[in-house]
Protein backbone atom coordinates (compact mmCIF):
# COMPACT_ATOMS: atom_id res chain seq x y z
CA UNK A 1 0.00 0.00 0.00
CA UNK A 2 1.61 3.29 -0.96
CA UNK A 3 1.28 5.49 2.17
CA UNK A 4 -1.19 8.52 1.73
CA UNK A 5 -0.07 11.99 3.69
CA UNK A 6 -3.04 11.85 5.56
CA UNK A 7 -1.70 14.08 7.77
CA UNK A 8 -2.24 17.06 5.14
CA UNK A 9 -5.18 15.70 3.62
CA UNK A 10 -6.71 16.24 7.68
CA UNK A 11 -5.18 19.55 7.61
CA UNK A 12 -7.01 20.65 4.47
CA UNK A 13 -10.13 18.97 5.10
CA UNK A 14 -10.65 20.89 8.40
CA UNK A 15 -9.46 24.11 6.90
CA UNK A 16 -11.98 23.43 4.34
CA UNK A 17 -14.60 22.86 7.15
CA UNK A 18 -13.73 25.79 9.59
CA UNK A 19 -11.22 24.82 11.79
CA UNK A 20 -8.56 26.99 12.47
CA UNK A 21 -5.43 25.12 12.94
CA UNK A 22 -4.20 25.93 16.06
CA UNK A 23 -7.12 23.46 17.32
CA UNK A 24 -5.46 20.78 16.02
CA UNK A 25 -1.95 21.63 16.37
CA UNK A 26 0.77 21.66 18.99
CA UNK A 27 -1.38 20.34 21.74
CA UNK A 28 -1.03 17.01 24.30
CA UNK A 29 -3.31 15.07 22.85
CA UNK A 30 -1.96 12.58 19.73
CA UNK A 31 -4.41 11.33 17.15
CA UNK A 32 -3.46 8.91 14.76
CA UNK A 33 -5.29 7.33 11.73
CA UNK A 34 -5.90 3.46 11.96
CA UNK A 35 -5.43 3.00 8.45
CA UNK A 36 -1.44 3.82 8.66
CA UNK A 37 -1.20 4.44 12.36
CA UNK A 38 0.64 7.43 11.63
CA UNK A 39 -0.36 11.07 13.37
CA UNK A 40 -3.09 13.15 11.95
CA UNK A 41 -3.29 15.80 14.81
CA UNK A 42 -2.64 17.39 18.26
CA UNK A 43 -5.08 19.08 19.91
CA UNK A 44 -5.14 21.30 22.87
CA UNK A 45 -6.83 19.40 25.99
CA UNK A 46 -9.36 21.06 28.59
CA UNK A 47 -8.48 21.15 31.81
CA UNK A 48 -10.88 20.19 34.87
CA UNK A 49 -11.56 23.90 35.02
CA UNK A 50 -12.20 24.86 31.94
CA UNK A 51 -14.67 21.99 31.61
CA UNK A 52 -16.59 23.15 34.69
CA UNK A 53 -16.84 26.53 33.01
CA UNK A 54 -17.92 25.49 29.94
CA UNK A 55 -21.06 24.13 31.68
CA UNK A 56 -21.29 26.87 33.73
CA UNK A 57 -21.84 28.68 30.40
CA UNK A 58 -24.11 26.25 28.79
CA UNK A 59 -26.32 26.43 31.76
CA UNK A 60 -26.33 30.08 30.32
CA UNK A 61 -26.90 29.23 26.66
CA UNK A 62 -30.22 26.86 28.03
CA UNK A 63 -31.47 29.66 30.05
CA UNK A 64 -31.90 31.44 26.90
CA UNK A 65 -32.38 29.14 24.56
CA UNK A 66 -35.35 27.43 26.28
CA UNK A 67 -37.66 30.60 25.72
CA UNK A 68 -37.25 30.43 21.89
CA UNK A 69 -40.15 29.12 19.97
CA UNK A 70 -39.29 25.00 19.53
CA UNK A 71 -39.95 25.28 15.45
CA UNK A 72 -37.53 28.64 15.87
CA UNK A 73 -35.26 26.11 17.35
CA UNK A 74 -35.73 23.68 14.64
CA UNK A 75 -35.16 25.91 12.12
CA UNK A 76 -31.00 26.18 13.56
CA UNK A 77 -31.19 22.35 13.07
CA UNK A 78 -32.26 23.00 9.36
CA UNK A 79 -29.28 24.99 8.76
CA UNK A 80 -27.30 22.42 10.68
CA UNK A 81 -28.77 19.66 8.03
CA UNK A 82 -27.87 22.17 5.16
CA UNK A 83 -24.02 22.72 6.65
CA UNK A 84 -24.25 18.50 6.96
CA UNK A 85 -25.57 18.34 3.16
CA UNK A 86 -22.48 20.39 1.50
CA UNK A 87 -20.29 19.33 4.39
CA UNK A 88 -21.05 15.42 3.51
CA UNK A 89 -17.75 14.44 1.52
CA UNK A 90 -15.40 16.36 3.36
CA UNK A 91 -16.85 15.18 7.02
CA UNK A 92 -17.44 11.76 5.51
CA UNK A 93 -13.62 11.18 4.56
CA UNK A 94 -12.60 12.67 7.74
CA UNK A 95 -14.48 10.18 9.79
CA UNK A 96 -13.16 7.62 7.03
CA UNK A 97 -9.35 8.57 8.28
CA UNK A 98 -9.98 9.04 11.40
CA UNK A 99 -12.13 5.83 12.05
CA UNK A 100 -10.91 3.98 9.53
CA UNK A 101 -14.10 3.36 7.62
CA UNK A 102 -14.81 2.56 4.35
CA UNK A 103 -15.66 5.46 1.79
CA UNK A 104 -19.18 4.31 1.78
CA UNK A 105 -19.91 4.05 5.25
CA UNK A 106 -17.95 7.26 6.45
CA UNK A 107 -20.54 8.94 4.20
CA UNK A 108 -23.46 6.90 5.54
CA UNK A 109 -22.53 8.36 9.11
CA UNK A 110 -22.65 11.40 7.76
CA UNK A 111 -25.98 11.08 6.16
CA UNK A 112 -27.28 9.61 9.46
CA UNK A 113 -26.66 13.18 10.85
CA UNK A 114 -28.32 14.58 8.38
CA UNK A 115 -31.51 12.20 8.33
CA UNK A 116 -31.35 13.48 12.22
CA UNK A 117 -31.22 16.90 11.58
CA UNK A 118 -34.52 16.24 9.25
CA UNK A 119 -36.34 14.59 11.75
CA UNK A 120 -35.73 17.18 14.64
CA UNK A 121 -36.75 19.78 12.64
CA UNK A 122 -39.93 18.29 12.08
CA UNK A 123 -40.07 17.45 15.35
CA UNK A 124 -39.72 20.62 16.64
CA UNK A 125 -43.54 21.17 15.65
CA UNK A 126 -44.88 17.95 17.03
CA UNK A 127 -43.69 18.62 20.78
CA UNK A 128 -46.69 17.37 21.65
CA UNK A 129 -48.34 16.82 25.24
CA UNK A 130 -52.04 15.36 25.86
CA UNK A 131 -54.88 16.93 27.24
CA UNK A 132 -56.47 14.12 29.99
CA UNK A 133 -59.87 13.74 30.75
CA UNK A 134 -60.62 15.43 34.85
CA UNK A 135 -62.91 14.43 37.69
CA UNK A 136 -63.16 17.98 38.46
CA UNK A 137 -65.87 19.92 36.53
CA UNK A 138 -64.93 23.39 34.91
CA UNK A 139 -60.87 21.95 35.18
CA UNK A 140 -58.74 21.13 32.79
CA UNK A 141 -55.69 18.91 32.81
CA UNK A 142 -52.87 18.73 30.35
CA UNK A 143 -49.29 17.35 30.05
CA UNK A 144 -46.31 19.69 29.14
CA UNK A 145 -43.03 19.44 27.39
CA UNK A 146 -40.37 21.46 29.02
CA UNK A 147 -36.62 22.22 28.03
CA UNK A 148 -34.63 20.01 31.17
CA UNK A 149 -31.19 21.60 30.74
CA UNK A 150 -27.60 21.17 29.75
CA UNK A 151 -27.10 17.68 28.18
CA UNK A 152 -23.80 15.87 28.48
CA UNK A 153 -23.03 13.62 25.08
CA UNK A 154 -20.37 11.50 25.46
CA UNK A 155 -19.68 9.56 22.22
CA UNK A 156 -17.51 6.30 21.30
CA UNK A 157 -15.14 6.49 18.05
CA UNK A 158 -16.82 3.82 16.16
CA UNK A 159 -19.85 6.53 15.64
CA UNK A 160 -17.67 9.55 16.15
CA UNK A 161 -20.06 12.06 15.28
CA UNK A 162 -23.62 10.26 14.75
CA UNK A 163 -24.16 9.23 17.89
CA UNK A 164 -23.66 13.06 18.73
CA UNK A 165 -26.53 13.98 16.10
CA UNK A 166 -28.64 11.81 17.10
CA UNK A 167 -28.83 13.29 20.95
CA UNK A 168 -27.74 17.16 20.09
CA UNK A 169 -30.42 17.54 17.30
CA UNK A 170 -33.32 16.57 19.60
CA UNK A 171 -31.34 18.47 22.94
CA UNK A 172 -31.49 21.35 20.89
CA UNK A 173 -35.00 21.38 19.16
CA UNK A 174 -35.95 20.08 22.93
CA UNK A 175 -34.97 24.04 23.93
CA UNK A 176 -31.31 22.39 25.77
CA UNK A 177 -27.59 23.04 25.04
CA UNK A 178 -25.35 20.62 24.61
CA UNK A 179 -21.89 19.64 26.47
CA UNK A 180 -20.27 16.79 23.85
CA UNK A 181 -17.12 14.77 24.99
CA UNK A 182 -15.83 13.06 22.56
CA UNK A 183 -13.49 9.73 22.63
CA UNK A 184 -9.79 10.59 22.87
CA UNK A 185 -9.48 8.32 19.78
CA UNK A 186 -11.54 10.78 17.11
CA UNK A 187 -11.28 14.52 18.25
CA UNK A 188 -10.68 16.00 14.78
CA UNK A 189 -13.95 14.64 13.22
CA UNK A 190 -15.37 16.33 16.65
CA UNK A 191 -14.03 19.66 15.73
CA UNK A 192 -14.82 19.75 12.71
CA UNK A 193 -19.03 19.12 13.24
CA UNK A 194 -18.22 22.01 16.14
CA UNK A 195 -17.15 23.97 12.74
CA UNK A 196 -20.59 23.27 11.16
CA UNK A 197 -23.02 23.52 13.90
CA UNK A 198 -21.09 27.06 14.24
CA UNK A 199 -21.34 27.97 10.68
CA UNK A 200 -25.65 27.26 10.97
CA UNK A 201 -25.48 28.98 14.24
CA UNK A 202 -23.76 31.81 12.23
CA UNK A 203 -26.42 32.05 9.67
CA UNK A 204 -29.25 31.47 12.04
CA UNK A 205 -28.23 34.97 14.20
CA UNK A 206 -27.65 36.71 10.30
CA UNK A 207 -31.39 35.33 9.44
CA UNK A 208 -32.58 37.01 12.90
CA UNK A 209 -32.53 34.23 15.04
CA UNK A 210 -32.12 34.61 18.72
CA UNK A 211 -29.56 31.99 19.92
CA UNK A 212 -26.89 32.34 22.85
CA UNK A 213 -23.10 31.56 22.41
CA UNK A 214 -22.35 28.23 24.06
CA UNK A 215 -25.40 26.54 22.53
CA UNK A 216 -23.26 23.55 21.74
CA UNK A 217 -19.80 23.21 23.42
CA UNK A 218 -17.25 20.91 22.86
CA UNK A 219 -14.67 19.86 25.44
CA UNK A 220 -11.59 17.88 24.68
CA UNK A 221 -9.70 15.39 27.07
CA UNK A 222 -9.71 12.55 28.76
CA UNK A 223 -11.88 10.29 30.92
CA UNK A 224 -11.42 12.67 33.68
CA UNK A 225 -13.53 15.62 31.56
CA UNK A 226 -16.61 12.75 31.16
CA UNK A 227 -16.91 12.49 34.83
CA UNK A 228 -17.32 16.09 35.34
CA UNK A 229 -19.94 15.95 33.24
CA UNK A 230 -21.26 13.26 35.07
CA UNK A 231 -21.11 14.51 38.39
CA UNK A 232 -22.32 18.08 37.85
CA UNK A 233 -25.10 18.96 39.45
CA UNK A 234 -26.45 21.53 36.02
CA UNK A 235 -26.36 18.49 33.91
CA UNK A 236 -29.32 17.13 34.53
CA UNK A 237 -28.69 14.52 31.57
CA UNK A 238 -25.92 12.70 30.31
CA UNK A 239 -26.42 10.47 27.25
CA UNK A 240 -22.74 7.77 27.17
CA UNK A 241 -22.38 5.50 24.41
CA UNK A 242 -19.44 2.94 25.38
CA UNK A 243 -18.24 -0.27 27.08
CA UNK A 244 -20.72 -2.06 29.65
CA UNK A 245 -18.04 -1.15 31.95
CA UNK A 246 -18.11 2.45 31.09
CA UNK A 247 -21.95 2.00 31.77
CA UNK A 248 -21.44 0.69 35.30
CA UNK A 249 -19.72 3.22 36.31
CA UNK A 250 -21.78 6.34 34.78
CA UNK A 251 -24.98 4.95 35.67
CA UNK A 252 -24.85 4.39 39.50
CA UNK A 253 -23.13 8.53 39.82
CA UNK A 254 -25.73 9.75 37.53
CA UNK A 255 -28.26 7.85 40.19
CA UNK A 256 -26.53 8.73 42.85
CA UNK A 257 -27.58 12.26 42.24
CA UNK A 258 -30.79 11.42 40.56
CA UNK A 259 -29.77 12.88 37.41
CA UNK A 260 -31.09 10.62 34.05
CA UNK A 261 -28.99 8.80 32.16
CA UNK A 262 -28.85 7.70 28.70
CA UNK A 263 -27.05 4.43 28.28
CA UNK A 264 -25.96 3.17 24.96
CA UNK A 265 -23.64 0.45 25.80
CA UNK A 266 -22.44 -3.31 25.04
CA UNK A 267 -23.67 -5.51 22.00
CA UNK A 268 -23.94 -9.20 21.72
CA UNK A 269 -26.26 -9.49 18.82
CA UNK A 270 -27.18 -12.48 17.15
CA UNK A 271 -29.12 -13.90 14.34
CA UNK A 272 -30.92 -17.33 13.61
CA UNK A 273 -31.18 -19.13 10.32
CA UNK A 274 -34.03 -20.63 10.14
CA UNK A 275 -35.13 -23.83 7.46
CA UNK A 276 -36.86 -22.33 5.38
CA UNK A 277 -34.59 -18.92 5.32
CA UNK A 278 -33.84 -17.63 1.74
CA UNK A 279 -29.95 -18.12 1.98
CA UNK A 280 -29.03 -15.61 -1.10
CA UNK A 281 -30.57 -12.50 1.06
CA UNK A 282 -28.65 -14.69 4.75
CA UNK A 283 -25.57 -14.48 3.22
CA UNK A 284 -25.69 -11.02 2.26
CA UNK A 285 -27.07 -9.89 5.38
CA UNK A 286 -24.64 -12.05 7.56
CA UNK A 287 -21.85 -10.49 5.70
CA UNK A 288 -22.44 -7.10 5.76
CA UNK A 289 -23.80 -7.41 9.95
CA UNK A 290 -20.84 -9.21 10.78
CA UNK A 291 -17.87 -8.05 8.66
CA UNK A 292 -18.87 -4.34 7.69
CA UNK A 293 -17.07 -1.25 9.68
CA UNK A 294 -14.35 -3.97 10.90
CA UNK A 295 -17.26 -5.58 13.54
CA UNK A 296 -16.98 -2.25 15.12
CA UNK A 297 -20.87 -1.24 15.48
CA UNK A 298 -22.21 -1.89 18.55
CA UNK A 299 -25.08 -3.35 16.40
CA UNK A 300 -22.81 -5.65 14.66
CA UNK A 301 -23.22 -9.68 14.31
CA UNK A 302 -21.47 -11.85 16.51
CA UNK A 303 -23.95 -14.94 17.42
CA UNK A 304 -25.21 -16.90 14.44
CA UNK A 305 -27.44 -19.54 15.20
CA UNK A 306 -27.95 -22.06 12.20
CA UNK A 307 -30.35 -24.57 11.79
CA UNK A 308 -28.83 -28.16 11.04
CA UNK A 309 -30.73 -28.72 8.01
CA UNK A 310 -29.28 -25.62 6.35
CA UNK A 311 -25.99 -25.42 8.32
CA UNK A 312 -23.74 -27.75 5.64
CA UNK A 313 -25.17 -25.15 2.96
CA UNK A 314 -25.09 -21.59 4.29
CA UNK A 315 -21.64 -22.53 6.26
CA UNK A 316 -19.30 -22.96 3.37
CA UNK A 317 -20.81 -20.23 1.50
CA UNK A 318 -19.89 -17.76 4.35
CA UNK A 319 -16.27 -19.15 4.78
CA UNK A 320 -15.90 -18.38 1.38
CA UNK A 321 -17.23 -14.92 1.78
CA UNK A 322 -14.49 -14.68 4.43
CA UNK A 323 -11.91 -16.11 2.29
CA UNK A 324 -12.71 -13.90 -0.24
CA UNK A 325 -13.62 -9.99 1.05
CA UNK A 326 -11.31 -7.03 0.73
CA UNK A 327 -9.49 -6.36 3.27
CA UNK A 328 -7.44 -3.00 3.21
CA UNK A 329 -7.44 0.86 2.59
CA UNK A 330 -10.52 1.45 3.22
CA UNK A 331 -10.43 4.65 1.09
CA UNK A 332 -9.84 2.74 -1.73
CA UNK A 333 -12.82 1.98 -3.63
CA UNK A 334 -13.59 -1.87 -3.64
CA UNK A 335 -12.25 -2.49 -0.05
CA UNK A 336 -15.18 -3.47 2.42
CA UNK A 337 -13.25 -3.82 5.62
CA UNK A 338 -10.93 -1.76 6.86
CA UNK A 339 -8.39 -1.54 9.57
CA UNK A 340 -9.03 -2.25 13.47
CA UNK A 341 -8.96 1.09 15.62
CA UNK A 342 -5.77 0.12 17.47
CA UNK A 343 -3.73 -2.42 18.70
CA UNK A 344 -5.78 -2.48 21.72
CA UNK A 345 -8.11 -3.72 19.35
CA UNK A 346 -6.44 -6.41 17.58
CA UNK A 347 -4.99 -7.74 21.21
CA UNK A 348 -8.34 -8.21 22.21
CA UNK A 349 -9.36 -9.94 19.10
CA UNK A 350 -6.88 -12.02 19.13
CA UNK A 351 -7.13 -13.01 23.03
CA UNK A 352 -11.02 -14.07 22.10
CA UNK A 353 -10.17 -16.08 19.21
CA UNK A 354 -7.71 -18.18 21.67
CA UNK A 355 -10.21 -18.53 24.12
CA UNK A 356 -13.04 -19.76 20.90
CA UNK A 357 -10.17 -22.26 20.51
CA UNK A 358 -9.61 -23.44 23.79
CA UNK A 359 -13.60 -23.74 23.85
CA UNK A 360 -13.45 -25.97 20.93
CA UNK A 361 -13.93 -23.78 18.77
CA UNK A 362 -13.18 -24.18 14.85
CA UNK A 363 -11.48 -20.75 13.53
CA UNK A 364 -11.55 -20.02 10.09
CA UNK A 365 -9.40 -16.41 9.31
CA UNK A 366 -8.33 -13.74 12.40
CA UNK A 367 -4.94 -13.91 10.87
CA UNK A 368 -3.41 -9.73 10.97
CA UNK A 369 -3.38 -8.61 7.48
CA UNK A 370 -0.07 -6.44 6.17
CA UNK A 371 -0.69 -3.15 4.87
CA UNK A 372 2.32 -1.58 4.77
CA UNK A 373 3.03 -0.58 8.30
CA UNK A 374 3.24 -1.88 11.77
CA UNK A 375 1.21 0.58 13.43
CA UNK A 376 -1.77 -0.19 11.02
CA UNK A 377 -4.03 -3.17 11.92
CA UNK A 378 -5.72 -5.12 9.41
CA UNK A 379 -7.25 -8.29 9.99
CA UNK A 380 -8.80 -11.10 8.45
CA UNK A 381 -12.71 -11.60 9.59
CA UNK A 382 -12.87 -14.37 11.68
CA UNK A 383 -15.85 -17.01 11.63
CA UNK A 384 -15.77 -19.89 14.12
CA UNK A 385 -17.86 -22.83 14.49
CA UNK A 386 -18.69 -23.31 18.19
CA UNK A 387 -19.89 -26.08 19.62
CA UNK A 388 -21.72 -24.06 22.53
CA UNK A 389 -22.61 -20.95 23.66
CA UNK A 390 -19.92 -20.64 26.15
CA UNK A 391 -16.60 -18.70 27.26
CA UNK A 392 -16.26 -15.83 24.81
CA UNK A 393 -19.36 -16.25 22.94
CA UNK A 394 -21.11 -13.98 25.80
CA UNK A 395 -18.48 -11.40 25.74
CA UNK A 396 -18.64 -8.68 23.16
CA UNK A 397 -15.38 -8.46 21.70
CA UNK A 398 -15.33 -4.91 19.27
CA UNK A 399 -13.53 -7.20 16.48
CA UNK A 400 -15.17 -9.18 13.54
CA UNK A 401 -15.79 -12.47 14.86
CA UNK A 402 -18.79 -14.87 14.01
CA UNK A 403 -19.35 -17.38 16.35
CA UNK A 404 -21.57 -19.75 14.47
CA UNK A 405 -23.10 -22.54 16.30
CA UNK A 406 -25.61 -25.29 15.12
CA UNK A 407 -29.44 -25.41 16.56
CA UNK A 408 -32.30 -27.74 16.23
CA UNK A 409 -35.66 -26.73 18.03
CA UNK A 410 -36.74 -23.32 17.55
CA UNK A 411 -37.61 -22.83 21.27
CA UNK A 412 -34.50 -23.69 22.22
CA UNK A 413 -33.00 -21.49 20.06
CA UNK A 414 -34.79 -18.65 21.46
CA UNK A 415 -33.74 -19.16 24.97
CA UNK A 416 -30.10 -19.70 23.50
CA UNK A 417 -30.40 -15.93 22.28
CA UNK A 418 -31.80 -14.37 24.55
CA UNK A 419 -29.37 -16.11 27.31
CA UNK A 420 -26.67 -13.68 27.13
CA UNK A 421 -26.24 -10.44 29.03
CA UNK A 422 -26.47 -7.84 26.32
CA UNK A 423 -29.75 -7.01 25.22
CA UNK A 424 -29.54 -4.40 21.86
CA UNK A 425 -29.98 -6.17 18.28
CA UNK A 426 -31.19 -9.06 16.83
CA UNK A 427 -32.51 -10.96 13.81
CA UNK A 428 -33.96 -14.13 11.94
CA UNK A 429 -33.92 -14.90 8.93
CA UNK A 430 -37.02 -16.93 7.77
CA UNK A 431 -40.02 -17.28 5.65
CA UNK A 432 -41.92 -19.22 7.95
CA UNK A 433 -44.53 -16.36 9.54
CA UNK A 434 -44.54 -18.01 12.49
CA UNK A 435 -41.45 -17.83 13.25
CA UNK A 436 -40.81 -14.27 12.16
CA UNK A 437 -43.84 -13.04 14.23
CA UNK A 438 -43.06 -15.26 17.46
CA UNK A 439 -39.14 -13.80 17.37
CA UNK A 440 -40.96 -9.95 16.97
CA UNK A 441 -43.51 -10.92 20.11
CA UNK A 442 -43.46 -10.94 23.71
CA UNK A 443 -42.01 -14.51 24.19
CA UNK A 444 -39.14 -13.75 21.16
CA UNK A 445 -35.98 -11.67 20.95
CA UNK A 446 -35.37 -9.35 24.53
CA UNK A 447 -33.78 -7.25 22.22
CA UNK A 448 -34.49 -3.30 21.69
CA UNK A 449 -34.36 -3.95 17.58
CA UNK A 450 -35.37 -6.96 16.47
CA UNK A 451 -35.47 -7.57 12.70
CA UNK A 452 -36.91 -10.30 10.15
CA UNK A 453 -35.23 -10.95 7.10
CA UNK A 454 -32.11 -8.00 7.63
CA UNK A 455 -29.03 -8.49 10.10
CA UNK A 456 -29.49 -6.50 13.08
CA UNK A 457 -27.16 -4.03 12.42
CA UNK A 458 -27.57 -0.56 10.49
CA UNK A 459 -30.95 0.82 11.61
CA UNK A 460 -32.65 3.86 10.45
CA UNK A 461 -32.83 6.92 12.40
CA UNK A 462 -36.68 6.41 12.65
CA UNK A 463 -37.39 4.03 15.43
CA UNK A 464 -36.03 4.40 18.70
CA UNK A 465 -32.59 3.18 19.15
CA UNK A 466 -31.27 1.01 22.17
CA UNK A 467 -31.20 -2.08 24.22
CA UNK A 468 -31.86 -3.75 27.19
CA UNK A 469 -30.13 -5.61 30.37
CA UNK A 470 -26.29 -4.82 30.29
CA UNK A 471 -27.04 -2.61 26.82
CA UNK A 472 -28.01 0.21 29.81
CA UNK A 473 -31.73 0.54 28.57
CA UNK A 474 -31.64 3.67 26.99
CA UNK A 475 -33.06 5.04 23.57
CA UNK A 476 -31.91 7.48 21.12
CA UNK A 477 -33.03 9.29 17.59
CA UNK A 478 -36.34 8.30 16.24
CA UNK A 479 -39.88 7.98 17.71
CA UNK A 480 -40.20 9.44 21.03
CA UNK A 481 -36.79 9.13 22.28
CA UNK A 482 -36.88 13.01 22.58
CA UNK A 483 -39.27 12.79 25.45
CA UNK A 484 -35.99 11.86 27.49
CA UNK A 485 -34.54 15.41 26.71
CA UNK A 486 -37.62 17.26 28.46
CA UNK A 487 -39.48 17.22 31.49
CA UNK A 488 -42.35 16.80 32.00
CA UNK A 489 -45.42 18.69 33.50
CA UNK A 490 -49.06 17.92 34.71
CA UNK A 491 -51.18 20.81 34.55
CA UNK A 492 -54.56 21.23 36.24
CA UNK A 493 -56.19 24.88 35.66
CA UNK A 494 -59.61 25.89 37.73
CA UNK A 495 -61.66 27.66 35.51
CA UNK A 496 -64.65 26.91 37.99
CA UNK A 497 -65.48 29.17 40.98
CA UNK A 498 -65.83 26.91 43.34
CA UNK A 499 -62.84 24.29 44.39
CA UNK A 500 -64.13 20.46 44.09
CA UNK A 501 -60.90 18.20 45.26
CA UNK A 502 -59.88 14.92 43.79
CA UNK A 503 -60.75 11.69 45.40
CA UNK A 504 -64.16 13.77 46.50
CA UNK A 505 -61.95 14.72 49.46
CA UNK A 506 -64.04 17.48 51.81
CA UNK A 507 -62.07 19.73 53.46
CA UNK A 508 -64.03 23.13 53.84
CA UNK A 509 -63.08 25.62 56.68
C1 LIG B 1 -23.11 2.26 17.14
O1 LIG B 1 -22.46 1.32 16.70
O2 LIG B 1 -22.72 2.86 18.18
O3 LIG B 1 -27.64 0.66 13.62
C2 LIG B 1 -24.28 2.83 16.48
C3 LIG B 1 -26.47 0.91 13.26
C4 LIG B 1 -26.07 2.36 13.14
C5 LIG B 1 -25.68 2.92 14.45
C6 LIG B 1 -24.69 2.12 15.23
N1 LIG B 1 -27.19 3.11 12.62
O4 LIG B 1 -25.65 0.05 13.02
Amino acid sequence: MSKPDLASEVSKILTDLGVSADRYIGGTLAVTSPVTGAEIGRLKEDSAAEAKAAIDKAHDAFLAWRNVPAPKRGELIRLLGEELRAGKAALGRLVSIEVGKITSEGLGEVQEMIDICDFAVGLSRQLYGLTIATERSEHRMMETWHPLGPIGIISAFNFPVAVWSWNAALAIVCGNSTIWKPSEKTPLTALATQALFEKALKRFIAEGGDAPANLSTLIIGGRDLGEILVDHPKVPLVSATGSTAMGRVVGPRLAGRFARAILELGGNNAAIVSPTADLDLTLRGVAFSAMGTAGQRCTTLRRLFVHDSVYDQLVPRLQKAYGSVTIGNPLEQGTLVGPLIDKQAFDRMQAALGEAKSAGGKVTGGERVEEGSADAFYVRPALVEMPAQTGPVEQETFAPILYVMKYSDFDAVLALHNAVPQGLSSSIFTNDIREAEAFVSARGSDCGIANVNLGPSGAEIGGAFGGEKETGGGRESGSDAWKAYMRRATNTINYGRTLPLAQGVKFDV
